[in-house]
């Protein structure tokens, strides 16, 4: 789906052009290059805007510092994807204070909603439940020994993803979390995870991993290789992972990755909204929710996902 304004309600019709900050969360993973690029063309000078792009490098004192130059820019709006929930409050009060509308984008603060202007993502938690309702309904009776490869520590999307999958966990007598270590979200450290958990527990140790992005789903399959460890529909490892990004769902359809929770990182489209209606002074949502599916290995029939196939990925736009 293509979220970009159409030219018609072209927000400038003084000339001047908008100015939008984006503290961006960094460039780990293929779903945040998705998204960088989704923004970098919604809010486009072509559009009515002009748009200050900060990577922040997963780095959240970077992320104050920059929203903080966003304000002594007086910009016009500020859309933050919060690397970590906590540790908000003051620099929020600062934006409200110089009465600049601050979006929270993809991920979500801890902190009270009065002090920014609206939220907008998907429901992390709901996904994490899809995974955990999907293994249920997958394996049966079936015992589980577990394996959890986290996303960045004390993000909302690994906070929502562990929280929804546990909840599922906690139903499961014969399920067991062995293990959960952090990724932060990359190829790189998906792998060093796995290579860890490989040497703690084993070949034949554990037979599902849940792993918090696709990148981190890449590097854990390139540990389990090496190993010799079998994974996929067909192989003594059932991979679960989260974003359905076009890559991701191509090892799904190849049977390597089992199930595939989509986050969806067009999203830029929601924050222009959100700008179109505070430009023309309307009230806006304090929460917009970004839909997702989930998605399983061609062969699956399952009640919580879309089974994969050639057309399902052809129709994909990231
Ligand atoms: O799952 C991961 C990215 O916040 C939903 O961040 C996002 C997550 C996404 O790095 O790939």
């Amino acid at each position: 789906e293509d979220e970009t304004s159409s030219q018609d309600t072209a927000p400038a019709a003084d000339g001047e052009l908008i100015k939008v900050g984006f503290a961006q969360v960094g460039h780990e993973s293929d779903w945040r290059a998705a998204n960088t690029k989704n923004y970098q063309d919604t809010f486009s000078a072509e559009n009515g805007y002009e748009l200050s792009f900060v990577d922040c490098d997963n780095d959240h004192a970077v992320q104050i510092e920059t929203v903080r130059g966003f304000i002594e820019q007086e910009l016009d709006y500020i859309c933050i994807a919060p690397i970590q929930s906590a540790g908000w409050d003051t620099v929020l009060q600062e934006a409200q204070d110089a009465g600049i509308p601050v979006l929270i984008v993809d991920r979500a603060v801890d902190a009270d909603p009065s002090l920014y202007t609206t939220a907008l993502g998907c429901d992390m938690v709901a996904e994490g439940e899809a995974a955990g309702n999907w293994l249920a309904e997958y394996l049966g009776d079936k015992e589980a020994n577990i394996l959890v490869i986290e996303g960045s520590v004390g993000a909302s999307a690994t906070l929502g993803r562990t929280e929804g999958f546990d909840n599922i966990l906690a139903q499961h007598d014969n399920w067991t979390k062995l293990d959960s270590q952090s990724g932060d979200f990359t190829q790189a450290g998906g792998q060093e995870v796995m290579e860890s958990f490989i040497k703690t527990y084993g070949n034949g140790g554990f037979n599902v991993v849940v792993c918090q992005n696709d990148n981190e789903a890449y590097g854990a399959m390139d540990a389990m290789d090496a190993a010799g460890i079998t994974y996929g529909v067909d192989g003594d490892v059932q991979i679960i992972s989260f974003d359905a990004t076009h890559d991701g769902l191509q090892y799904t359809l190849d049977g390597k990755i089992t199930c595939n929770v989509e986050c969806n990182p067009l999203q830029a489209g929601f924050a222009e909204e959100v700008v179109k209606k505070l430009e023309a002074g309307e009230a806006v949502d304090a929460w917009t929710l970004v839909k997702d599916e989930a998605f399983v290995a061609p062969g699956i029939e399952s009640q919580y996902a879309i089974t994969m196939s050639q057309e399902v990925l052809d129709g994909r736009a990231y």
